[in-house]
């Protein structure tokens, strides 16, 4: 019994034989289910409907060859991947991810937890998410082409604005969207809205840079409220430094708080003063350079190898931004120990499901991926629509629209938190939310 529900706990063994050793994939999967018990207690015709047998399913799984020439003429292999998940509510969205450590577990994992996520925002999209094990690091910007070219070369045949529209995740931004697009275009003649994350010159939305940080902030400014709290004199540690930290960094900053630590891979920095961000885009966005180049531009802050020490600073709001499970038990009972009265994820399942149990027995005020993260794919919704009607909207309507959302998603978690869970416990809230409105729609387009 590892969900404690009869009913839950047989389809999770089901799930468990048929993706053997898929660990995050199963991570996710249970973490859901855990949440589920209350609604199937409470709905026997959803379990009568076989809905969530067939939601862990997904509808479509490609997997393909990328070959692509590098810089010296010599041939590399890739594999490149499209889960296309659940497309109840409207067309496959969700991101496309460039890491080595991506495989079919990933790649199932994010396209299973999009899902919830794309419902929460109330916007018409199913969940899908893709990718490669390329590794964009220490590559020239002609191999991220042709690397590019090559995966589109194979992807065109399965998306398209109203079938499936990827957009960035870990290693694809603006540069790497640009060249997909390029290539899509190129191979179909269609100029049309199949990708988000585009640059503004081509179809692209104001504020989807900053979407998921801004969002990430904006849900957790929520949080803060419900408690008569706010930003403002609150020490924050991100992890990361990448497209969610950078503007979750920002957007804190402007909220009135002080950002004393940001990562990479490598290593993290502490600047007691606060974080200069400018040094870090520099850095990030301008030369895709490392972290620890901040110290020789301030060289008051410090930097430590190793990216997990950053949980042991002192803070009051944690904001992990980088990857999956980036923070175990232990680093949650460090942050627990320091204080730590927030935590709210920006990257995607980055708390095991043990830190997620800690952080909600200690008290802290928890805001789980699916819904604080949404930001980012909500406001790709938001670049679809314009492009469908062929206009653009200002970067005010754009995050006025953004900041709305952000908060009908908090006020449904936390609604659905109280009705089936605990008032704050916002992952059971986030999960059931998200999850009804796919089963109802599944249900009532004959799913059996
Ligand atoms: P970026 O590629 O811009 O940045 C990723 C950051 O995370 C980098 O600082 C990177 O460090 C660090 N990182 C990546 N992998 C690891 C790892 N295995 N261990 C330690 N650090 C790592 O990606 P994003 O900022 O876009 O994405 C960050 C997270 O947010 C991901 O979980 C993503 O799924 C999630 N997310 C992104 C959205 C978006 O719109 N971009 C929307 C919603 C969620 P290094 O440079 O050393 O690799
Ligand atoms: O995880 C995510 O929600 C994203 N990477 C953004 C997906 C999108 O389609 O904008």
């Amino acid at each position: 019994m590892e969900i404690n529900n009869a009913y839950l706990d047989e389809v999770y063994a089901r799930v468990c034989a048929r993706n053997a050793g898929e660990k995050e994939f199963l991570q996710a999967v249970k973490e859901v289910f855990t949440t589920l018990i209350p609604v199937v207690e409470k709905r026997p015709d959803i379990v009568e409907s076989g809905v969530i047998e067939q939601i862990v399913e997904p509808e479509r799984f490609i997997q393909f060859r990328v070959a692509w020439l590098d810089d010296n003429g010599k041939m590399q292999i890739n594999r490149g991947f499209r889960v296309q998940y659940n497309s109840a509510i409207g067309p496959y969205k969700g991101g496309l991810r460039l890491h080595p450590s991506v495989c079919s577990s990933v790649i199932k994992f994010l396209g299973f937890e999009q899902i919830f996520k794309n419902s929460l925002t109330g916007l018409p999209m199913g969940g899908g998410k893709g990718g490669s094990d390329f590794d964009p690091k220490g590559k020239s910007d002609a191999e991220v082409m042709r690397f590019c070219q090559a995966f589109m070369t194979e992807l065109f045949k399965y998306i398209g604005p109203n079938e499936d529209v990827p957009a960035g995740d870990i290693g694809v931004g603006a540069r790497e969207i640009g060249y997909l697009f390029g290539q899509y275009k190129r191979i179909t003649g269609d100029f049309s809205g199949v990708l988000t994350g585009k640059g503004l010159t081509y179809g692209g939305s104001l504020v989807r840079k900053q979407a998921t940080g801004y969002g990430l902030c904006y849900f957790t400014n929520n949080m803060l409220k419900a408690k008569n709290d706010s930003f403002k004199g609150k020490t924050v540690v991100i992890s990361g430094s990448g497209n969610v930290a950078i503007y979750a960094c920002e957007k804190s900053t402007q909220l009135g708080a002080k950002v004393v630590a940001m990562s990479d891979s490598n290593g993290y920095i502490y600047d007691a003063d606060g974080i200069k961000l400018d040094v870090v885009k520099a850095i990030k966005e301008g030369r895709r350079g490392r972290i620890k180049e901040y110290i020789d531009a301030v060289p008051t802050a410090t930097y430590t190898d190793g990216c997990r020490g950053i949980w042991n600073i002192k803070c009051d709001i944690a904001l992990p931004c980088a990857t999956q499970n980036e923070i175990d038990e232990a680093d949650a009972k460090k942050l627990i120990a320091n204080g730590v009265k927030y935590v709210c994820e920006g990257a995607n399942m980055p708390s095991t499901i043990e830190a997620i149990n800690a952080f909600l027995s200690a008290g802290v005020y928890f805001g789980p991926a699916k819904a604080a993260n949404a930001g980012g794919v909500a406001t790709s919704g938001l670049e679809m629509s314009q492009n469908s009607i062929r206009l653009s909207w200002t970067a005010e309507e754009v995050d006025q629209k953004l900041e709305g959302i952000m908060k009908s998603i908090y006020d449904n978690a936390s609604k659905a938190a109280k009705e089936y869970a605990t008032e704050d416990n916002l992952v059971a809230g986030a999960n059931i939310a998200g999850f009804l409105k796919v089963a109802e729609a599944m249900m009532a387009q004959g799913a059996l």
